[in-house]
């Protein structure tokens, strides 16, 4: 196995439909990916998993034995999934691929904000591990959004302190320009600054604006990669970010 790349970002953030369509990418370019499902909720994916957390963890069954309803009983898949990871971990192992995708559950506070998710990013393999963070690009048109995604994706940081690469996804549902803004915003802290006087005001200007200065001064920054998993654009720029991760700039893909 080469490397794992878990995608993490907020709920319709485009986890699933990456998952899907970058593998298939990967695939074409003649790698040896392979797809793993952690969310044990979702009813119907647009990939075929290779492996499925819900061969082994079912909501359904969850809500009758402990008696809990639907967010109860997610709660609880969430952290039983920890008790699978060996049962994953021998999967990864059989398949043997160089890349593993990670689809990770619907809501990211299920993974990333409870103890199971960095548990299990840890103890799933000992290959070199990194994290995909969505920025859905519809939500982060607005710079008040946009710095409330740096501050979970600086949250998420914290917790897994793997590698992270940040894609701006969806990016075929705005026009060009606004990509453009928001990944000026992504690299130059100046512009966003501005930005966040122009469009904000009051208290909402004043949190904003402090708030993105305190992530800069923690010395991390997010340039994004603007990646649409409907028409691929920008896969081979993601690609690029993981191989200078993984392989010191080597070629995975050829
Ligand atoms: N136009 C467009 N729609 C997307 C893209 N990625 C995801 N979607 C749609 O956004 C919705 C949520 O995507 P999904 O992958 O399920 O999000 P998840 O909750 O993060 O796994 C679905 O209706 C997808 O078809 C994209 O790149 N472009
Ligand atoms: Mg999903």
């Amino acid at each position: 196995m080469a490397f794992i790349a878990f995608i993490i970002g907020t709920a319709g953030s485009g986890k699933s439909l990456l998952t899907a369509s970058f593998s298939e990418w990967l695939k074409v370019n003649e790698q040896n990916v392979a797809t793993l499902n952690l969310d044990p909720g979702v009813i119907r994916l647009p990939y075929t998993p290779d492996i499925d957390i819900r061969d082994y963890i079912t909501i359904d069954e969850i809500m009758e034995e402990y008696e809990l309803g639907p967010n109860g009983a997610l709660i609880m898949a969430a952290d039983l999934i920890a008790s699978e990871v060996e049962n994953l971990s021998r999967e990864i192992e059989e398949i043997d691929p160089d890349i593993l995708l990670v689809d990770t559950p619907g809501q990211m506070e299920l993974f990333a904000f409870r103890a199971s998710g960095p548990y299990i990013a840890s103890e799933i393999s000992k290959e070199p591990r990194a994290i995909i963070y969505l920025f859905d690009s519809v939500f982060s048109l607005n710079p008040l959004n946009y710095v409330s995604n740096m501050f979970l994706s600086a949250a998420v940081y914290m917790r897994f302190l793997l590698p992270q690469v940040h894609v701006l996804s969806k990016c075929d549902l705005i026009p060009q320009e606004s990509i453009e803004t928001i990944i000026e915003w992504s690299e130059d802290r100046a512009t966003l600054e501005s930005a966040i006087e122009e469009k904000l005001e009051g208290t909402k200007r004043l949190l904003s604006h402090r708030l993105s200065r305190a992530i800069y001064q923690l010395g991390l920054n997010f340039p994004l990669i603007p990646v649409s998993a409907k028409t691929n654009e920008g896969f081979v720029e993601l690609n690029a970010a993981l191989e200078r991760i993984f392989a010191g700039g080597e070629k995975i893909t050829y």
